[in-house]
């Protein structure tokens, strides 16, 4: 496999967490006090049979240790996985700002990521419909800065005072804590369809974005717009994007719920496997600026988070590329205690007066208290800053400095003054000043109320299979909710939107779509309601080509996963050939046979299987090849294993998948759903097609022939 980006020699911060490692290997067992223990079997008894003795301090310790292991989890995004990484600028944004780590092409700097999902516990499937967390910790040079981040570029509400509203009503419901890792419930499209502000970000989250293939394959959104200054003071809008090399893929619907069963790590094991095996995800960074002067420029407002600057208008610049190249160590010294704020900044990025982002700024220290315990979270090994912290802030729960000297103020004449301010030369951080005149009011500008025309947008935008799924999503979140004046809300709102999208989704859930003369909750109850109503607006943008996956397809069969059905007897030449294929263009190709017994091939070679066909399911594949070999075919269609494996092959054909039958494997492939289907489906290949090999590798590449799935279900 092509070993891109090999992890630099040199990480800095891979060299500050080594500092804290332990390695037990040929060590002897001891207590937290260093003493070495002699029996870790036995707690200290009367006798034999007597009662334990209080002074037993080793189990004492041992049982507290553990009875304190848990701390609570992230009040959202609970469920997280993380790996360790490099970014490097390929174009110098030093015109633009003067952040160290955007000014010098070339530069690396250490980064940790942590991929999560908002509404589940920590212990929750991966594959729930959701947005996902993107939050990335660069350990720059002059201080940690973090991009909290989304995979959806929009957000649910304009201003963070709802944010708890919205937290309460799509975790699991009050009364019974159901359901788990799922918006749909009552409470949730409750809250949503007196939200109009929501629509777009419900666009987004009723698309396939909401159930990714991976983490590795999917973008992230900065969301808010933040400001660049440099060094003249002069200051650029910017939002920032993450595109993955690989493209933005996602799974079926259907195939979601099954991940969730069968494996519901599904993310966390395929992000650990591929940085494992080499194949590092990557993501170019890029950045959308709009000059200060151009603030008003547009037919939204940049500092309202529930829209986006469509790229046609404001193209994405691309600067850098993320590489995730090592996992971490421990999940919960690493993963679990990294703590993420967007207030973490440094010189020449500052914060725009987006109402959402400004809440935000308070939040995250916040809960970091609550979660870690103590304001010293920053000394946590994964937390730390590469450079060493000075200053009079001291002590509290869990303090590591051991800051010298008797002097923790300033001014101060003792310590030499010490430390000092920095100027501004010297990297010394100064929010950009910024002249604001106004009264004190608790109120929504005027320029944030139109909720519906980038709603539009996204719909306008989407394949024909995408607007599928979409409608499908809302049916399915919608069916779920049982109190009928909320679907009929919300089939409402979707009118606004689109009156088709309405129409369809009201059919089936059996409720007519009446246009909603609806009070917009974000308005006041004494405001003039003609001047502050949602507005019904056309998009400047109709269509914006960036929005639609299909368009983010990308060449490559990279670490995808290939199943090879075979078992004793199985063609070894054809078999390893298209193997071998397969794995020099970077997939990764796993064995499915009747059980796990190794078995051998019609050369007499031994193959050990990754998985029994009952063990595994088609969900876990991207791609399934149905080898050739007389006698493994016979093993497969025996009575008792036959609709087992056709079952199998089925699953991966309504989930639309590239399917490769082998020479001679006619008896499998006229038993299932396949046989029946167009035979000008591209990712359906058997061997005697001319360049079936290229064929099964370009449809992989593909990722899925949605287009077919109508076709490829119906004969279901
Ligand atoms: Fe967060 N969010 N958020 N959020 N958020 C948290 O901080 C909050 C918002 C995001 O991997 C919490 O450390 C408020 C937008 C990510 O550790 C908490 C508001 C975006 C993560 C918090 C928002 C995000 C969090 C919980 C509305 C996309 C996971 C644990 C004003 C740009 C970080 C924690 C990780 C986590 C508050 C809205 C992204 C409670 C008040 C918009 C990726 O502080």
């Amino acid at each position: 496999m092509d070993m891109k980006n090999t992890p630099s020699e040199k990480n800095e911060k891979l060299d500050q967490l080594d500092q804290f490692k332990t390695d037990n290997h040929n060590e002897k067992m001891t207590t937290n006090q260093g003493l070495k223990v002699n029996n870790n079997q036995d707690s200290l008894k009367t006798d034999e049979r007597g009662a334990t003795l209080l002074e037993d301090f080793i189990l004492r310790e041992k049982i507290t240790q553990f009875d304190h292991e848990r701390i609570p989890e992230r009040v959202v995004h609970a469920r997280g996985s993380g790996a360790h990484g490099v970014f490097k600028l390929t174009k110098s944004m030093g015109q633009f700002t003067k952040a160290g780590f955007l000014n010098e092409v070339g530069k690396e700097t250490p980064v940790f990521v942590r991929f999560s999902t908002v509404a589940g516990s920590r212990g929750s499937t991966d594959l729930a419909r959701d947005v996902r967390g993107f939050s990335v910790k660069f350990y720059t040079e002059e201080g940690n800065y973090d991009l909290v981040a989304n995979n959806i570029p929009v957000f649910f509400i304009q201003d963070a005072i709802k944010f708890p509203d919205l937290v309460h009503a799509v975790k699991p419901e009050a009364d019974h804590e159901i359901p788990q890792a799922s918006s749909a419930h009552d409470t949730f499209w409750d809250f949503i369809s007196l939200m109009p502000e929501s629509m777009h970000m419900i666009m987004w989250l009723m698309s396939d974005r909401a159930i990714p293939r991976s983490y590795r394959m999917m973008e992230g959104f900065g969301v808010h717009s933040f400001k660049f200054i440099n060094d003249e003071g002069k200051v650029h809008f910017v939002k920032f994007h993450f595109k993955p090399k690989l493209g933005v893929h996602s799974v079926a619907w259907n195939e979601a719920q099954k991940i969730s069963g069968v494996d519901p790590d599904f993310h966390r094991r395929d992000l650990w496997d591929a940085i494992d095996n080499g194949a590092f995800p990557e993501w170019d960074f890029g950045v959308q600026l709009v000059p200060e002067e151009n603030e008003f420029d547009f037919d939204f407002d940049l500092l309202d988070a529930t829209k986006i600057i469509p790229e046609e208008v404001v193209p994405v610049e691309i600067i850098g590329t993320l590489t995730l190249n090592r996992n971490p160590d421990n999940f919960f010294a690493e993963t679990e205690q990294v703590a993420f704020h967007p207030g973490h900044i440094v010189p020449g990025i500052d914060f725009s007066n987006d109402p959402l982002l400004q809440g935000r700024l308070f939040s995250y220290t916040d809960t970091q208290l609550s979660r870690l315990g103590s304001p010293n979270f920053h000394e946590i090994p994964i937390n730390k800053s590469l450079n060493t912290v000075h200053n009079n802030n001291r002590d509290g729960h869990m303090r590591q400095q051991i800051a010298k000297g008797k002097v923790n103020y300033e001014p101060n004449s003792i310590g030499g003054g010490c430390p000092f301010q920095a100027m501004m030369k010297e990297g010394g951080f100064t929010s950009h000043s910024e002249r604001i005149s106004g009264s004190k009011i608790r109120a929504r500008s005027q320029s944030f109320v139109d909720h519906y025309s980038q709603a539009k947008m996204f719909f306008n935008s989407q394949a024909a299979h995408e607007k599928t799924h979409l409608e499908n999503a809302l049916v399915f979140e919608l069916s779920k909710v049982k109190t009928t004046s909320i679907r009929e809300r919300m089939v409402g709102q979707l009118a606004f939107i689109d009156m088709t999208l309405a129409e369809n989704v009201a059919g089936k859930l059996g409720v007519k779509v009446t246009r909603l003369e609806m009070p917009n909750q974000s308005i006041p109850a004494d405001a003039d309601p003609s001047t502050l109503q949602s507005e019904e607006r056309e998009p400047k943008t109709q269509v914006s080509e960036a929005l639609s996956m299909k368009n983010t397809v990308k060449d490559t069969i990279e670490s995808r996963i290939i199943g090879f059905i075979m078992a004793n007897g199985a063609a070894s030449e054809n078999t390893l050939s298209l193997k071998n294929i397969l794995e020099s263009e970077g997939a990764v190709v796993q064995i499915i046979s009747n059980d796990v017994a190794p078995f051998t091939s019609d050369n007499g070679n031994a193959i050990v299987p990754h998985h029994s066909i009952t063990s595994t399911a088609s969900v876990c594949f991207d791609a399934l090849y149905i080898c050739p070999g007389e006698e493994s075919i016979q093993e497969f269609v025996k009575p008792g294993n036959k609709h087992i494996v056709v079952d199998f092959i089925n699953e991966a054909y309504k989930h639309c998948k590239a399917v490769y039958f082998g020479e001679g494997t006619d008896e499998i492939y006229n038993a299932t759903l396949v046989s029946t289907g167009k035979h000008d489906d591209p990712a359906i290949i058997t061997a005697e097609k001319p360049d079936a090999d290229d064929l099964f590798i370009k449809a992989i590449a593909g990722h899925r022939v949605w287009e077919f799935e109508k076709e490829r279900n119906m004969m279901a």
